[in-house]
């Protein structure tokens, strides 16, 4: 048990004044949750809180579904402060997304969106253009970003370079590689899904059961489950403030950074959607044979039959 409360300690006690991330500027430590919907984000939240404080089970991120509005889509990033140092955001899931969806994921974990507020996002390019250059830098949050997966959620084979590319640009967003929680483990093959992970490049890969409303029975090895995926957090920030060449500037000047990779990566979707667009206008793809040709060829096939046999 004495390890449980050594890691308590760690989490409660982590500081970033006095580090070389607190003189640049970082006064904030924003674990940023994401991935798909309702693969366990909100409730990867209630488990960090419970596994930390000895509190009785309570469920401050409420786990339901994502909302979904018609037109464009409601995007809250709710936040809850684990301590004076550390803040947990539950980042709106996606779904199986298209270049829009993936933008407005990049746009969350690039703190570009205000925490806490709904903010209703248009699925246009010009729309999104506004909402990134119209964000002054706000805050001086340094971002660390779980991923969260569901191990009943398998990957199939189409979308494991997709994976791979998403950990990369999340990577090069935040500074950080994504710590991979594989949620909801006692339903799946975990080890098959950390294989998985790991082939995608992820270093930090986790497999827990959440407490949750049905099962938040506290057990010691739960509780370090939780605690471990934390500290792996902070060893990251660890590095981060310790590394001779920095891997990071002043927020500031990463928020920049930041500004520029999303409008570069808007501006490249947005060229493949238009061009999408027009070959799907100019050239129609290759399509069965339509009722009339079928007749057409088999008429010509009966006259050269008929051709031949008069010969
Ligand atoms: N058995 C089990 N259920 C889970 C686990 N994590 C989440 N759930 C359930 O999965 C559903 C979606 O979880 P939620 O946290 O809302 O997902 P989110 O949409 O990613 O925030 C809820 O019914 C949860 O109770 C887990 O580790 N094990
Ligand atoms: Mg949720």
């Amino acid at each position: 048990m004495e390890d449980l409360q050594q890691l308590k300690d760690k989490i409660l006690n982590y500081q970033l004044a006095g580090t070389k991330l607190g003189e640049l500027g970082y006064t904030r430590i924003l674990i940023q949750i994401c991935g798909l919907a309702g693969n366990g984000k909100s409730s990867l939240i209630n488990s960090f809180k419970h596994a930390l404080y000895n509190k009785k089970f309570s469920m401050p991120a409420s786990v339901a579904p994502p909302e979904h509005s018609q037109g464009g889509f409601t995007t809250v990033r709710n936040s809850y402060k684990l301590t004076d140092v550390i803040t947990l955001v539950d980042n709106r899931g996606f779904g199986k997304s298209d270049s829009f969806e993936k933008e407005e994921l990049y746009a969350q974990l690039a703190n570009i969106q205000p925490l806490d507020k709904k903010v209703v996002w248009d699925r246009s390019y010009e729309e999104r253009m506004k909402a990134v250059t119209s964000t002054s830098h706000n805050t001086n949050d340094l971002l660390v970003p779980i991923y969260v997966h569901s191990v009943e959620n398998q990957i199939i084979e189409d979308d494991k370079g997709d994976m791979k590319t998403l950990l990369t640009t999340i990577h090069e967003i935040t500074g950080f590689l994504p710590v991979i929680v594989l949620t909801k483990k006692l339903s799946g093959d975990a080890d098959e899904m950390r294989l998985q992970f790991d082939k995608a490049s992820a270093e930090n890969i986790f497999a827990v059961e959440n407490y949750t409303e049905k099962n938040n029975m506290k057990s010691p090895g739960k509780d370090r489950s939780f605690l471990t995926i934390l500290s792996a957090v902070l060893d990251l920030v660890d590095f981060a403030a310790n590394s001779v060449v920095p891997t990071l500037d002043t927020p500031e000047q990463e928020h920049l950074k930041r500004v520029q990779m999303l409008l570069t990566m808007a501006c490249n979707n947005e060229v493949l959607r238009k061009k999408d667009k027009w070959m799907k206008e100019n050239m129609p793809a290759k399509t069965q044979p339509t009722k009339e040709k079928k007749n057409l060829v088999s008429k010509i096939r009966a006259a050269l039959k008929t051709h031949r046999l008069d010969n």
